[in-house]
């Protein structure tokens, strides 16, 4: 797909659609003051395009001769502006039909509709955002968990733009000490020299990547299985950690016999919470189908919560499961621990957590667990990738940094260019190819 030229006027509905208060519709371009000109007439008389930069200005919207609603115009003169060109702010009624005509009044009077995330790539043209952090927009505005807008945040903060910065300062003075190398040998630049910056860039490139799963997990979320035998309490502890009663709960074992999924906020990472039909022999169909479910689910899952009954005296069952779960994966949890102990800590041989889904004793704890599993290396860190895209560029950068030692001094500067260029296209930078641009901005919403 080829970008859309950056230099003609586009506009858009800027607002969700559907109904709401106040809509937004949004052009940008050099005939953007003109376009507006056109479309709005100011309540105290004068002309749109000469309203006053950054001032909103009431007034009458209009197609032609046809007045259509009352709102607000609102310029942002070229280079103040989101996009860097003038951009002109229409505020009305949040109606789709409404919107619909005054978009329709503007397309009249010479702009163009814009594509999806035009404004953003506009933007980045023009260097007002780099492209980490116009990713950044495009996920805050499709982020549907807290843990998903936090990254959102940071990324716009800028702060993988920064880490990605510093990596390439290291690589710049790594090509600069290797070109010196080879241009002047006599002056002895050190071979060491070159390995530190790569050994340093390098670090911090891997460090990034480490992140890159809890990334993951912040975006589209973790699936966590919650097994063991029936009337462990699974269904108990769901309920406990969503706060409120979505799985029945019965005294009598087998209670829930298909699986059931709910989301979750644990901390940094969303969750998607499965609780399962209890472990056990049966002869009855439909439970030994769930139980054959609950098994696949754990095998799948990114963290299994194993549930044992804290009350009752261990069971044969109890013990394959500790033999059945990859201990990498599961967090040990012994149930109901408002009632006396009927085994001891270490008579399962794995690390336990005591809690009860009555008195909610242990629950903080088990939380903190549980998101600690799911964070791994990237709990000590900031920023951290939220995207498999740039996962893929920092992998290639990090081919690049180890193949660099195994390759003769003259042809080491290629695979530096390498990784800088695969940096490049994580913040739109350099060279950027435009493939990189329309594959980021294709997956915008229209009027971002
Ligand atoms: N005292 C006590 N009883 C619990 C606790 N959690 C669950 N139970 C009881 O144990 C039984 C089975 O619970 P349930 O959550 O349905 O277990 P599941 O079969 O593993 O889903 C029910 O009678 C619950 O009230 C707890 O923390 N303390
Ligand atoms: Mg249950």
């Amino acid at each position: 797909m080829a970008l859309a030229p950056i230099d003609d006027t586009i506009a858009a509905i800027a607002t969700a659609p559907g109904i709401g208060a106040i809509g937004v519709v949004r052009i940008s371009g050099p005939e953007a003051l003109a376009v507006a000109d056109v479309v709005f007439r100011p309540a105290g008389g004068g002309r749109a395009a000469q309203a006053a930069d950054r001032v909103a200005t009431f007034g009458r919207l209009v197609d032609g001769d046809v007045f259509l609603d009352e709102g607000l115009l609102l310029p942002f003169h070229a280079p103040r502006s989101y996009t860097g060109q003038d951009v002109v702010e229409l505020q009305l009624h949040g109606g789709p039909a409404v919107l619909r005509a005054v978009l329709d009044a503007t397309l009249r009077a010479g702009a163009r509709p814009a594509g999806p995330g035009e404004f953003t790539l506009r933007a980045v043209v023009h260097g007002k955002l780099d492209l980490t952090r116009a990713e950044a927009v495009g996920a805050m505005i499709e982020a549907r968990s807290d843990a998903a807008r936090r990254q959102a945040s940071i990324g716009l903060a800028g702060s993988l733009a920064h880490a990605l910065g510093e990596a390439q300062t290291h690589l710049t003075s790594a090509y600069a000490h290797l070109v010196a190398a080879l241009d002047y040998p006599e002056e002895g630049v050190p071979d060491a020299d070159v390995a530190a910056h790569v050994a340093e860039a390098r670090a911090r490139l891997a460090r990034l990547l480490a992140t890159a799963q809890a990334g993951r997990f912040a975006v589209h979320g973790a699936r966590m299985a919650l097994v063991g035998r029936p009337n462990a309490g699974k269904s108990s502890l769901l309920n406990a950690l969503l706060g409120y009663e979505r799985a029945l709960v019965g005294a009598a074992p087998g209670t829930t016999r298909d699986y059931l999924e709910a989301p979750l906020e644990l901390g940094r990472v969303s969750v998607t919470a499965i609780d399962t039909a209890g472990l056990r022999a049966t002869d009855d169909d439909v439970e030994a189908g769930g139980v054959a479910r609950a098994r696949a689910l754990a095998a799948a899952a990114d963290v299994v919560v194993a549930l044992v009954d804290g009350a009752r005296p261990l069971a044969a069952e109890d013990r394959a499961l500790v033999a059945e779960l990859d201990p990498t994966r599961t967090v040990w949890v012994a149930t109901k621990a408002d009632l006396p102990h009927a085994w001891p800590d270490d008579a399962l041989g794995v690390p336990l957590l005591r809690m009860s889904s009555h008195d909610g004793s242990g629950l903080d704890a088990l939380e903190a667990r549980l998101e600690a599993r799911l964070l791994g290396d990237a709990a000590g860190e900031e920023t951290w990738v939220t995207s498999e895209r740039h996962a893929d560029a920092l992998r290639e950068a990090i081919a690049a940094l180890d193949r660099l030692p195994t390759v003769p001094h003259d042809l080491q500067g290629l695979d530096l260019e390498t990784a800088l260029r695969a940096l490049d296209r994580i913040t739109g930078r350099g060279d950027v190819v435009e493939t990189t641009l329309s594959e980021v901005f294709a997956r915008f919403c229209v009027g971002k």
